[in-house]
């Protein structure tokens, strides 16, 4: 019997990278989206080791032409849209080009699945930013968006022209909202990389002050290794649908900051309100970690909290990693690359 095709849109980025391994592992012909850039953006791939085993293809989501061609070349049985300008505060800066990407690259996609093949498999990676200015405690599937940023609008967009095109046109289209997740391949522009790759290079004796926003906002994180997994299981079932994916828990930045600092056993203490905010390490009073507005957003997401019972029950998933474990594995591996950079070895 021949292999299973996906294609993965944005497969360079953190999530790419981990749903490729897994593709693979299920015996896929795995497709890789990347655009062309004049930089390496392979290095995820190549830490996963499956750089040498997927096939890439030339996509820029902002072209029409360039999905249609490569869809209709490839004739994948699934796609996952993963790729997106997916740096909320960027998107404030850049909210067309945000726009284009995020919003308007998953219609082209769905209209050239309706156009070439309607039996073609759609994945795509709707985001608990949706929820925005939260408006009940615990976020499901039924709970109201009310997005807080151009990037949050543009998901909402995308995720609701995915519901449409599955039921106007009968495509298996599934949306994921998945909370935060993070690894070690996170982007180091997210909270959680920044300060695990910032507290680990000062740990191995560099003279840093890291700069941070809100220290009180909270998330539900967990680990993208078990979140690409939920994806695969949405594509998977008979009824195409959407599914929350979280962990059920939610710590704020300053938590993240305090547990990556025992990790790394440098314990460190919080003093200070507000733009005062300070993180001090306790063994020489050295301040490392303080406030810097330009990282505020106009409009913040103060707090966001998922309830996954719908994929516990449907999907048959749940995630592996609990908090302190994914903390722990994020903060040594950035102490061990620390390390070698610092001390060449
Ligand atoms: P990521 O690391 O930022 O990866 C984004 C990917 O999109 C990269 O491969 C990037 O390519 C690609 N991309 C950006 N603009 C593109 C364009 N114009 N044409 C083609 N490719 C383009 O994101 P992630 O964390 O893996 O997240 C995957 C998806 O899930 C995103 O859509 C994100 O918005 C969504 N999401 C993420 C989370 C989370 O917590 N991680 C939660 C909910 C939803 P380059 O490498 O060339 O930049
Ligand atoms: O790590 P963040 O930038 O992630 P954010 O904005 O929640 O978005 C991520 O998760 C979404 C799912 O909910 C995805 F859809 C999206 O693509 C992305 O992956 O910020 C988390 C929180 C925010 O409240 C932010 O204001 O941390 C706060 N924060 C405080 N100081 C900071 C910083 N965020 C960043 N990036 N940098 C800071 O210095």
């Amino acid at each position: 019997m021949s292999k299973k095709k996906a294609l993965i849109t944005g497969i360079t980025g953190q999530d790419g990278a981990y749903l490729a391994a897994l593709l693979l592992n299920e015996g896929y012909e795995v497709y890789g989206g990347m655009r062309r850039g004049s930089t390496d953006s392979a290095w995820r791939l190549r830490e996963l080791e499956v750089w040498n085993k997927i096939k890439p293809v030339s996509v820029e989501l902002l072209e029409y032409s360039n999905i249609y061609e490569t869809v209709k070349t490839i004739m994948p049985d699934e796609i996952y849209n993963l790729g997106a300008q997916s740096f909320v505060r960027a998107s404030f800066d850049q909210p067309i080009y945000t726009s284009e990407v995020t919003a308007l690259a998953p219609l082209k996609i769905l209209e050239t699945i309706r156009s070439i093949n309607p039996s073609i498999k759609y994945y795509q990676a709707s985001s608990s930013e949706m929820y925005g200015l939260v408006q009940e405690p615990i976020q499901n599937e039924n709970t109201k968006f009310y997005p807080r940023s151009p990037y949050a609008v543009a998901k909402t967009y995308a995720h609701y022209m995915t519901v449409n095109y599955r039921e106007s046109y009968n495509i298996h289209a599934c949306c994921g909202i998945l909370f935060n997740h993070e690894s070690p391949l996170r982007g180091e522009e997210f909270v959680t990389r920044k300060i695990t790759s910032h507290l680990a290079r000062m740990r191995a004796g560099e003279d840093i002050v890291m700069e941070l926003g809100n220290f009180k906002a909270k998330r539900d994180w967990g680990y993208a290794h078990d979140f690409v997994d939920a994806m695969y299981k949405m594509m998977q079932h008979e009824t195409p649908d959407d599914y929350v994916i979280a962990t059920g828990e939610e710590h704020t930045v300053e938590e993240f900051l305090l547990m990556t600092a025992d990790v790394l056993d440098m314990p460190v203490a919080i003093e200070g309100e507000g733009l005062e905010t300070k993180a001090i390490r306790k063994s020489d009073n050295k301040v490392i970690a303080k406030v810097n507005p330009t990282h505020f957003r106009p409009t913040e997401v103060e707090l966001l909290l998922g309830d996954s019972s719908k994929a516990q029950k449907t999907l048959n998933w749940k995630h592996e990693m609990d908090f302190p474990g994914l903390v722990e594995l994020m903060a040594k591996k950035d102490y061990d690359k620390a390390k070698k950079d610092w001390w060449g070895k």
